[in-house]
């Protein structure tokens, strides 16, 4: 089939839907959309390289860590500079916040906007050809345009995000992306090179029967998170755990179920971080009509008062999620 069939054969692609959709911002003047935009071919190239991450040497620990301690992965670090640099060209963004750098970056005093990103989550399971996912966080900066960054731009609650969204690099490609009207995905084709609407108006499903932990660590787990695992067994449920956090989310999305990082010995806060993993997908879930707490409080009500916060996380399936916060 040619290129321009396949084309009006899958339907919309993602540059003309969030045309289609640019008035439902807020302050509509077209910057937001750009800066989707190059989020999307970013990704492209991003792709492009975790395909080939098993044909040429980009694999395998590069030897540094990155803030909060982990091994970096050398496609961690390629990710972060292609995000890093069509951010930078487009002009939108002011500052950015990574998962792979310490401070945050200032990229353009003129742009209106701040950004938030894990480049490549899920850096266990980049050289063993398992899906990962890029998340994103936008928000609108509240300093004046044109002056220096302030902390309040910077460290913003997630209920004050414009969009967020992710991409799974998975057995296909998709970006998925809410601005707070509903949450829409987008395969993309690989001949074409572009993202395709695949996943209309996604909704998650009200219950489940997935529950998704890393049970390895269940002996430091608090009682409640125990108990409330045991009662998932004893309502026979189904585990399932990728290990990447954006793959973990998708398909609970998509089947119904519950993710849970609860605090460990190990990370008595939870393993993830606020600002650029919780929070996009709080937002998500919240858009389909899911829920996101760190057991007890609403993830987009926290303030957030460093960059590398950590949070438990409980999120998914609405019903799901206050089962386990009644435990
Ligand atoms: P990363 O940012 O170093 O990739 O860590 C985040 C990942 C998540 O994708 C995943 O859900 C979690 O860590 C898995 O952690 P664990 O191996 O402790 O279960
Ligand atoms: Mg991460």
């Amino acid at each position: 089939m040619e290129a321009s069939r396949i084309a009006q054969s899958i339907g919309f692609t993602l540059d003309r839907f969030i045309k289609n959709n640019q008035e439902q911002f807020q302050f509509a003047s077209g910057e937001l959309s750009q800066l989707l935009r190059d989020i999307a071919l970013a990704s492209k190239v991003v792709n492009r390289e975790v395909n080939k991450a098993g044909l040429i040497d980009i694999m395998g620990p590069l030897g540094s860590q990155n803030m909060a301690g982990d091994d970096q992965q050398k496609l961690d670090v390629l990710a972060d500079i292609r995000f890093t640099r069509a951010l930078k060209k487009g002009g939108e963004v002011c500052a950015l916040i990574s998962e792979e750098s310490e401070s945050y970056e200032d990229l353009n005093n003129d742009g209106k906007y701040v950004i938030a990103i894990d480049p490549l989550d899920g850096s266990s399971n980049i050289d063993v050809n398992v899906s990962i996912g890029t998340i994103f966080s936008i928000f609108r900066r509240i300093s004046k345009v044109g002056g220096p960054i302030q902390q309040e731009d910077i460290l913003q609650k997630g209920s004050e995000q414009v969009a967020a969204g992710y991409i799974l690099y998975g057995s296909s490609t998709m970006m998925v992306y809410t601005t707070g009207h509903g949450v829409n995905g987008f395969t993309f084709e690989q001949s074409l090179g572009e993202f395709f609407l695949s996943h209309p108006d996604m909704k998650a499903p009200e219950d489940g029967k997935i529950y998704s932990i890393n049970e390895g660590q269940a002996n430091s787990f608090p009682e409640s998170v125990k108990k409330y695992v045991q009662d998932c067994k004893d309502n026979k449920m189904t585990a399932r755990y990728i290990g990447s956090l954006v793959a973990d989310f998708h398909r609970n999305l998509l089947k119904g179920g519950i993710y849970i990082y609860p605090p460990t010995a190990k990370d008595p806060n939870g393993k993830l971080r606020l600002m650029y993993e919780c929070n996009a997908l709080a937002f998500i879930s919240e858009q389909a009509g899911g829920m996101a707490t760190d057991g007890k409080k609403r993830i987009l009500d926290i303030q957030p008062t460093t960059l590398h916060q950590r949070v438990p996380f409980f999120v998914g399936s609405k019903k799901m999620v206050e089962r386990a916060q009644s435990f």
